[in-house]
Parts: structure tokens; sequence; C-alpha cells
């Protein structure tokens, strides 16, 4: 009576435990994430006193043409950061003018407490700031955003704050990960952005 009994629990068990899974649907981000492991992981910001190591997002530095980002009004342009801190044979990075958005491929993160860290600047007006927003898919694999910073930048190239990626993460993938992606817009009508090597930090410095 007793094993029967502990049998129909194991069985609840089981059945309540597939509930979600059976209902998480993979989308566009899911679909065409990389391996979350094959990464090289750097100190690209240890200059600035930040040790987190970091990995560039999938032609994160624009030294592959255009691909893997989706560009609207975006273009890659001739010009590296001016601290080379990826490589110093890099040439390109990314022209955002006023008006344009470009979103990076989908990568993994961990779903703790990521961070994005990327260098930017803008020789346009100082009123624009540029939206960062994170890319991520919620259980019925819809795309959703929300913003995690909105950077503002001189003339000059600096690296940006760390920013948080503190979306409603969903571990779809195996060992704690999630596929997400990052849209870089700016803001106000006279700005004259450029951003480049563009990094994350997956687990915020673990
Ligand atoms: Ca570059």
């Amino acid at each position: 009576m007793r094993s029967t009994r502990r049998l129909l629990l194991a069985a609840l068990t089981l059945a309540l435990a597939l509930v979600p899974a059976a209902s998480a649907q993979a989308g566009p981000l899911v679909e065409s994430v990389g391996p979350c492991e094959a990464r090289t992981l750097e100190q690209p910001f240890l200059r600035w006193l930040d040790p987190a190591r970091y990995f560039l997002v999938d032609n994160g530095g624009f030294e592959s043409g255009a691909s893997d980002w989706t560009l609207n009004g975006a273009a890659r342009a001739a010009g590296n950061e001016t601290f080379y801190v990826h490589s110093a044979g890099d040439r390109w990075s990314l022209s955002l003018p006023a008006g344009s958005s470009a979103t990076s491929p989908s990568t993994c993160v961990g779903v703790g407490e990521p961070t994005l860290r990327l260098f930017a600047r803008n020789t346009g007006s100082a009123l624009s700031t540029l939206k960062v927003e994170v890319l991520y898919e919620d259980a019925a694999g819809n795309v959703r955003s929300l913003a995690i910073g909105l950077v503002s930048g001189g003339a000059s190239w600096q690296p940006t704050l760390p920013l948080a990626v503190t979306a409603n993460l969903l571990a779809l993938l195996p060992g704690d990960n999630t596929p997400v992606a990052f849209r870089f817009t700016p803001q106000g009508a006279n700005g004259e952005w450029r951003i480049d090597d563009v990094y994350v930090d997956p687990w915020r410095g673990r």
C-alpha cells in the first residue's frame, strides 16, 4: 500500500516537473544562438580598473563586415575605437546616425547577473543619448525588449559603464545559460554615434 502511494507521488512529481518544459517554446534567439562554451574570455577593461572577464559578441568589433548584425540605417565605418583593446590590427566600428538602430547577434549569457560593456562616442549633439536594450525570449518564444541603459558620449571614444542585463532571463539553454541580443538606438534628433568592441561578462565577474 505504502509503495503504491510512493509510486503515485513519484508519478505526480514527474508530471509537475514536465509542465514548464512542455509549455516552453524555442524562439528565434534560441534557434540562432551559437555554442555557449566556445568563447574566449578577455580582460579588455583592465586599464579602467575593471578586472572582469568578458567575451566579444560575435563580430562585436565589426571586423567581419556587418555579418550577424541587423542594421537599420546603421553602417560599418572605417576607424576603430582608439584603445584597440581586442586587437591592435582592428580597423572598423559601427556608425549609428540619428534615426538608426543596430541589433547584435544572439549570444549566450548566464541567468545570474550578466553585464554588457562596449566603446562609444558621439560627435553629434551632446543632448543625444544611446539607448541600449536587451532582447530576450519569454516562455512562449516571443522576443521581448527591455531598456538596460542610456549612454552619454563625447567626441572621443570611451568605454561605457558596465550595463547590468536585468531582463527576466529564462534558462532555456543547458548550463544556466539563456540567449539574448542587444539593440542600440540613438535618441534625439542630431546624435552621431559610433560603437565598437561590444563585450559581455556572462556572469558578472564570476
Ligand atoms: Ca573594431
